[in-house]
Formats: structure tokens, C-alpha cells, sequence
């Protein structure tokens, strides 16, 4: 399985973020994607690639316009205005209060294209999540030509970041920027515009195995069917990111049926995950599609700092293995996952589990 690495993602690299209200050591740190590219290559999982630049236009299939261009800027906005460290929303136009004239002040504009005061935004976080979106549509062409699976090993992640909002530590929603690339890929096949490749792209599933549910994907495809999201996470009563993910969310319009969730109580047993799992995979497969991308955040971990689930590295060989029973084009996207020095070891289980069992 070749990994194709963002090797920009160090320019995104925050010290500290809010964690109930308080300052503390940042968990989303540069070293995580050192690690994982560590055990990469020492499990000899192929040939590391470096990402190709396809430019702004996919990433505008899924993100608004503005957003992304207050993303582009704002670091340079922060510091034209003396900012000192990193930026952190502070304020929100919750209900009652209005998000259709725009604001010129920073601050403001800070909190109508964010959902929390946990996703610090820095010097690199542009050139780090916009390469990110790259390493990830340079993973999907492999997939395009005919691969069997490749694995985007990238920072910052994508979930939790909306069409017009960062948060979760996520700016640029990766899953569904590879979603709608294939959909676009498809398209373009079926119009005679594009070379015939391996695949004709017509139904996506999105699996998301991240600890937290991933609710900027949700709210991407909540309305479409040609975009089947399932999630197992932390129920959304106690867990980030706490007004999504509920199991009744069952998608909107021509989404209904395309939306499936499987929130479980923080400390469920790895018997529960795992039941989970195959509730989300009856449905997954129900949908037929044409190609699996798989949010893999592998902060369901034991030991994770910051999550509460019990999966541990032959659980994480297990899910590897269960998902190669698919038979899909799979395109494996890097998450969450906090417990720094394990992550890679945890990554290369999923990732040899899925190898070994497609062998
Ligand atoms: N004040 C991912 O795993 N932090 N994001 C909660 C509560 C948010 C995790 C802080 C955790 C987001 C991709
Ligand atoms: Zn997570």
C-alpha cells in the first residue's frame, strides 16, 4: 500500500489550545505524523509519495468560497493586527444572532468560520491543511488508476471542519473533498471528458472509525445520496463534538437513508465497538458503493489522552482485516488519535490488517 505523506504539515504546529476553558499543551502536535511516518517505514507498508497539487477547485466543491479564503488569510490578518501567538475564536453568532452580514472585524470573523475555542489557527495552518487536501487527492488518483487502497498520512485533521467552519482541530475536510473529487472524476467519465480509468464513480461511503463523530462530513453530504456516511463514536451527550451525531440523524430530503450513526457510551467495551462496526457495515454495504474512503482516527485507543474508547493494537489489526472483507476501492485518511508514541504502531495494525487480509 503506498502512503502518500502531507510533508507540510509541521508548518501547522500550535503549542497550546483551549480544553474547557483553559490553556493547555496543545495534543494535535507535528510529532504525531512523525511517528506514524516512523512506523510506515519501518513495517515496510510501500513506497512513501509525496503529494501533487491539484489546486484550489476541488477544495471549493465542498468548502465555501469565503471560508476558505478567510482561512488562506488569516494568519496574515492576525498579525497585521499585532496578534501575538496563535489565534483562538472567542465569540459566536448563536442562536438569535446574525450570521448573514458579515463582519469586519477579525474577532468576529474568527467565530462565524469556527465551531470551538479547541482549533488553534497558526502561521502554517493554511500551507499545512491545504497540502493535506493535496497528499489526499493525490491518493484518490492512485485509487482512480486502478489501486487497490492507499493511505493518506496527513495533519491537520478533516472531520470536524463544516463547508464554512473549522474546529476539531480540522480546516479543510479532507473525506469529503476525496468524496466529491471521485463523484467529479465519475462525472467526467461518464461525459467522454476524461481518459477511462479503473473506476466509474457513481456512490461513495464514508466510514468514519474517529472517536468523535465527524460532523463536518455529516453536514457536507446530510442532504445527498450519492454520499453514504456511516460513523461509530463517542455518544455526542457527553463527547466533542456534542450537537451532532446523534442515531437519529438519518440525513435530509435526498439524503434520508444516507446518514447512519452509532454513538456509544464513553468506556464501551470493545465487544460493543465491534457490534458497532458490523451495524455500520450492514448498512455500508446495503449502499453498494463504488468506493470506501475511511476517516481513521485512532483516538478510540485505550490509552488515548483525550478519548474514551478500549481499542488496542489487536482490535486495531481486526478492523484492518474486517474491512479488506469489503472488497473495496479503499482510500484510508488520516484522523485523530493522541497518544502520540503509539499512534503509528496503531495506524500500521489497521493498515497491515487490511494488507494481510487482502493478500
Ligand atoms: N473543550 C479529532 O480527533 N477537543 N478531533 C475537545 C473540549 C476537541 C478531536 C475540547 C477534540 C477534537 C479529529
Ligand atoms: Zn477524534
Amino acid at each position: 500500500m503506498k502512503t502518500i505523506y502531507n510533508s507540510h504539515h509541521g508548518a501547522h504546529a500550535a503549542t497550546h489550545e483551549f480544553f474547557r476553558g483553559r490553556l493547555v499543551p496543545a495534543f494535535e502536535i507535528p510529532a504525531r505524523a512523525d511517528f506514524v511516518l516512523q512506523a510506515v517505514t519501518a513495517a515496510e507498508l510501500g513506497p512513501v509519495l509525496v503529494p501533487v497539487d491539484h489546486g484550489l477547485a476541488p477544495l471549493t466543491r465542498v468548502h465555501a468560497a469565503p471560508y476558505l479564503h478567510f482561512v488562506e488569510n488569516a494568519w496574515n490578518e492576525w498579525q497585521a493586527l499585532g496578534g501575538e501567538g496563535d489565534a483562538f475564536p472567542a465569540v459566536w453568532p448563536v442562536r438569535g444572532l446574525r450570521s448573514d452580514v458579515i463582519p469586519t472585524s477579525f474577532a468576529a470573523r474568527m467565530g462565524l468560520y469556527s465551531m470551538d475555542s479547541g482549533t488553534p489557527l497558526t502561521a502554517g495552518s493554511w500551507e499545512a491543511a491545504y497540502w493535506g487536501a493535496q497528499a489526499t487527492l493525490t491518493g484518490l488518483d492512485l485509487l482512480l488508476a486502478g489501486e487497490r487502497s492507499a493511505y493518506v498520512l496527513t495533519r491537520p485533521p478533516g472531520h470536524h471542519a463544516a463547508s464554512d467552519f473549522f474546529g476539531g482541530y480540522c480546516f479543510i475536510n479532507n473525506a469529503a473533498v476525496a468524496a466529491q473529487a471521485a463523484l467529479d472524476a465519475g462525472q467526467m467519465q461518464s461525459a467522454g471528458q476524461l481518459l477511462p480509468t479503473a473506476l466509474p464513480i457513481q456512490r461513495v461511503a464514508i466510514l468514519d472509525v474517529d472517536f468523535h463523530h465527524g460532523n463536518g462530513t455529516q453536514a457536507i453530504f446530510y442532504d445527498r445520496a450519492d454520499v453514504f456516511y456511516a460513523s461509530v463514536h463517542g455518544d455526542p451527550q457527553t463527547e466533542f463534538p456534542f450537537f451532532l451525531g446523534h442515531a437519529d440523524e438519518a440525513g435530509a430530503g435526498a439524503g434520508l437513508g444516507f446518514n447512519a450513526n452509532f454513538p456509544l457510551p464513553a468506556g464501551a467495551s470493545n465487544e460493543a465497538w465491534f457490534a458497532a462496526l458490523e451495524a455500520a457495515l450492514l448498512r455500508l454495504q446495503d449502499y453498494q458503493p463504488d468506493l470506501l474512503i475511511v476517516s481513521l482516527g485512532v483516538d478510540t485507543y485505550i490509552n488515548d489522552p483525550i478519548s474514551h474508547f478500549l481499542l488496542d493494537l489487536p482490535e486495531f489489526t481486526r478492523l484492518g482485516h474486517r474491512l479488506a472483507a469489503l472488497r473495496l476501492p479503499t482510500l484510508w485518511l488520516q484522523e485523530g488519535g493522541y497518544a502520540t508514541e503509539a499512534l503509528g504502531h496503531n495506524v500500521v495494525a489497521v493498515l497491515k490488517g487490511f494488507q494481510g487480509a487482502s493478500a
